[in-house]
């Protein structure tokens, strides 16, 4: 479900882009500006607590110390016709836009570029003194806090060293298609063949990292890097959602010994578990795509509390 903005208005249609083979195409971000200045108090995340790529910049956010210095706001969980929408009065999933108070998501990318076409999406970074949308591509928003608004954080850590930034960003790239983008490309393929191609892809590549981690605390080798987060939010939402969902089934994460390992030192960082909601995540997937799961309904899953906590 959800729709796109096509010259500054909303179309609402079921348009997941798919290549010739049936293959999933996902679009580029589209804003993808620097900030001229990191300052505390500025710039605004918007998110959705269900989506993985916009968890990126909230973990981030969080392991650098960045509470008092970023604020952010989550949309509802559901996407429907209106694609994310912010609904202050819901009892279950409170959400509002602390800036403009607007309605819809689309109406904040109208604000940025009244004729933007294109699909809707989170996370957002938004400069408050300028009044507009920097940047909504997670790879670039969390490198930025990892580099200029390091400085404003509490934390000290170093997410992002330069000595190892070619290993993160060849790890980063190595593991987008096969196993972020890839468990996309499984749910949405709309042929059998682009699904087992994606399917095996994705296997291969989670075999693959489960070696690397064997001797290894991080993708990197010991340090924590932005490519740790990379991972995590797509394996934290693996067993309680893709595997059905997305019939990504051979196998759950928990099988596999070193991923599940790192997953849940992952989870055991300070404040992390904090970011990680799952009533949005599974809410989100099992009830927005209609085009997957008709009725809508969410399937009992892992208990995933019992099997981070074991
Ligand atoms: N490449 C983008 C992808 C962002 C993205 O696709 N977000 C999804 C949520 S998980 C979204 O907002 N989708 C709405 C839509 O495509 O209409 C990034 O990494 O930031």
């Amino acid at each position: 479900m959800g729709g796109r903005l096509v010259d500054g208005k909303w179309v609402s249609k079921d348009h997941w882009e798919s290549d010739t083979s049936g293959g999933f195409k996902r679009q580029e971000s589209a804003f993808r500006g620097a900030v001229e200045r990191a300052e505390a108090g500025r710039f605004h995340l918007y998110v959705s607590h269900a989506c993985p790529w916009a968890h990126r910049t909230l973990i981030v956010r969080t392991l650098l110390g960045l509470e008092d210095a970023i604020s952010w706001s989550t949309v509802h969980p559901l996407m429907l016709d209106d694609g994310w929408v912010f609904a202050p009065d819901d009892a279950d999933y409170p959400s509002d836009d602390p800036i403009h108070g607007e309605r819809f998501l689309r109406d904040l990318y109208v604000r940025a570029d009244p004729t933007f076409t294109g699909r809707v999406t989170v996370p957002m970074l938004w400069d408050k003194q300028t009044d507009t949308l920097v940047n909504n591509e997670s790879a670039e928003i969390i490198r930025m806090l990892a580099t200029d608004f390091a400085p404003l954080g509490t934390t000290g850590a170093v997410l992002y060293p330069e000595p190892l930034r070619a290993r993160i960003d060849a790890a980063m790239d190595r593991f987008y298609n096969p196993i972020n983008n890839g468990v996309y490309r499984c749910g949405f393929a709309r042929t059998e063949a682009a699904y087992r191609a994606a399917h095996d892809e994705l296997f291969a590549a989670l075999d693959e990292w489960d070696a690397a981690l064997q001797g290894q605390q991080y993708i990197c080798g010991d340090a924590l890097t932005i490519a740790d987060v990379a991972l995590f939010t797509t394996l934290i939402r693996f067993d309680p959602v893709y595997f059905v969902h997305f019939k990504t089934s051979k196998k759950h994460i928990y099988e596999y010994p070193h991923l599940w390992a790192f997953v849940r030192r992952m989870y055991a960082l300070p404040g992390v578990a904090e970011t990680v909601h799952f009533d949005h995540i599974r809410t989100h997937y099992f009830a927005s795509h209609r085009q997957l799961n008709p009725r809508g309904f969410v399937p009992d899953g892992p208990d995933m509390g019992a099997l981070l906590r074991a």
